[in-house]
């Protein structure tokens, strides 16, 4: 086995987005796409040799090509140790796990989380830190400038590593350690969360469905849910991970999990629905007709986590990205800890969690999180909610109700425009942007406008500071909107418009969320012309 060296030119367009860089498929197995990445995030982090990485992925189309390159890479590079999933599997939140386990240097993470798979789908690699969290701004910074300035590359000239056996090979000298993806995983949430009363739960006859759409937790879900917890068998469904998730989108919102969505409004659902995304750190949870939306669920759970085991100390304080609604700042307030507002994207809690600001931390996009690891993590909250339920004796749907009577309903959506023309959707930011300072004091739909800002944020740690993260319109009468192009996707540009209003009154609290809306809805439009401007006149996505 010898190091090839290989010459190669910077190729246009290796930024890292929101999580990662993501492209289509078929663009990562362009010769030379992937193995430029890499070596640029070898680089970028100041070198791996005689470093200790986490190698795994959500399992998709390329995912086992790609990490036998990344395997030979690393080898090339002098990594000392290489801790890979079996068959190339990680969930999102295992990876971090794991990093944090071993004292891993970082973990290289494949996966485009909640997008399609497939030749044509799409594929990401992002890089996670010591702490197990996504590198940060400085970090992602630096390997961006590698993928502008590289010239060669390295390479292992090695037979492939066989990934379904469990157990220790070499490449050179770098030791490659094929580890069970779950294990560790399984052994962390029996630490926080009280098993004995949530089987106990399912042994008085508690129903669930956990849709793991064909994607990482599948394995996690069974091993935990149903051998560990004594859910009955076929609790989950589309358990096993497919390379093109069954021809699905593994994103657990009402369009691609609908299934779910209806069952559970149905006279047939369990007591309780969840489901997970790609990569397994997205969730959502549905009551028997009853929807928990992201950002309500965050809220509940910060109420209610000291009745689980591994959070009975109480919560040193919360974070949620800016989209996300306000329903947890109000549970914040009652409970007397600190609530930050960060931009979009799980980097920006890394050092929340690491100092022991905050404890739990959440998104409006299905992700909700805690300072066990750096990632969201979508099997830990719905072992949260399961938790709680057993503990407070009550469904979701009471549950839900309850915490709207005591601090109000935060009504809420987020309209998602796809694919948009990239020229159109970036000039009605550019229109929002300029108009910025003559809002206030306006009106839109009838709505007076109080404040309009382009959100920034000085992390309170490191002082660094992150601009254009997002238009925030706040109205006189409490309702909030806020537009922002996504970061994730990899066609054209998707606009995202976050929509909340708060309603104390609880005779109120039943409506459904886009009929509450509908007034700052129509606020948005005529603010930003979607329509016009791009020609849409129904979002893709409602969640
Ligand atoms: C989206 C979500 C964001 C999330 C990110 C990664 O980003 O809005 O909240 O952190 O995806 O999640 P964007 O830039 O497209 O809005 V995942 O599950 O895709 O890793
Ligand atoms: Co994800």
């Amino acid at each position: 086995m010898t190091i090839k060296t290989v010459a190669t030119r910077p190729v246009d367009g290796q930024k890292p987005g929101t999580s990662g860089l993501r492209k289509k498929t078929d663009v990562f197995m362009t010769p030379g796409y992937l193995e430029n990445y890499v070596q640029a995030i070898f680089e970028g982090v100041g070198g791996i040799a005689g470093k200790t990485l986490v190698v795994g992925g959500d399992g998709r189309f390329f995912n086992d090509r790609a990490i036998q390159t990344i395997l030979k890479m690393a080898a090339a590079s002098g990594a000392a140790r290489l801790i890979v999933g079996q068959n190339g599997l990680f969930s999102t939140p295992a990876a971090s796990n794991v990093i944090r386990k071993r004292g891993a240097f970082g973990g290289l993470i494949l996966s485009a989380s909640h997008n399609p798979g497939g030749l044509h789908g799409d594929f990401g690699l992002k890089f996670n830190m010591a702490n197990g969290g996504p590198a940060n701004e400085a970090v992602t910074a630096e390997i961006f400038a590698r993928t502008k300035s590289i010239a060669e590359y390295a390479i292992f000239d090695a037979p492939d590593v066989d990934l379904s056996a469990l157990g220790e090979t070499m490449i050179g000298d770098s030791a490659i350690e094929v580890v069970d993806p779950v294990t560790d995983y399984a052994e962390l949430m029996e630490t926080l969360f009280d098993f004995d009363l949530i089987s106990a739960m399912f042994r008085d006859g508690f129903t669930m469905r956990f849709d793991a759409m064909h994607a990482a937790t599948g394995p996690y879900a069974k091993a935990i849910l149903e051998e560990r917890l004594g859910a009955a068998p076929g609790t989950v469904v589309n358990a096993v991970p497919l390379p093109d998730f069954g021809g699905g989108h593994p994103d657990p919102n009402p369009i691609y999990a609908k299934e779910l969505y209806d069952l559970m409004a149905g006279p047939d659902a369990p007591d309780m629905g969840a489901a997970s995304d790609g990569d397994g750190d997205r969730n959502i949870v549905i009551g028997r007709g009853a929807v928990v939306t992201p950002s309500d669920s965050l809220a509940m759970i910060a109420a209610s986590a000291h009745l689980a085991k591994g959070y009975t100390r109480g919560l040193s304080g919360v974070a949620r990205s800016m989209p996300t609604s306000a329903a947890v700042d109000r549970v914040a307030e009652k409970l007397g800890i600190a609530c930050y507002e960060t931009p979009t994207g799980w980097k920006f809690f890394g050092n929340l969690l690491d100092t022991g600001m905050i404890t739990l931390c959440g998104e409006e996009s299905a992700g909700t999180g805690s300072d066990h690891v750096r990632e969201k993590d979508g099997l830990w909250a719905v072992l949260m909610w399961l938790n709680i339920q057993a503990a407070r004796k009550e469904t979701i749907a009471e549950i839900q109700t309850a915490h709207w009577a005591e601090f109000g309903r935060t009504f809420y959506t987020r309209h998602d425009y796809e694919a948009v023309d990239s020229e159109a959707a970036g000039g009605l930011m550019a229109h929002l942007r300029s108009r910025l300072s003559v809002l206030p004091g306006t009106t839109a739909a009838g709505l007076e406008i109080a404040s309009a800002d382009d959100f920034a944020y000085a992390d309170p740690v490191d002082g660094s500071l992150t601009t254009g993260q997002g238009i925030r319109i706040g109205f006189a009468s409490g309702e909030r909107l806020v537009f922002r192009l996504s970061g994730t996707g990899t066609e054209g540009a998707t606009i995202r418009v976050y929509i909340e209003k708060f309603e104390p009154d609880p005779a109120r609290h039943g409506e459904d969320a886009q009929v509450a809306l509908a007034g700052v809805i129509a606020a948005a439009e005529a603010l930003a012309g979607i329509a016009s401007r791009t020609g849409r006149t129904a979002p893709d996505v409602v969640t």
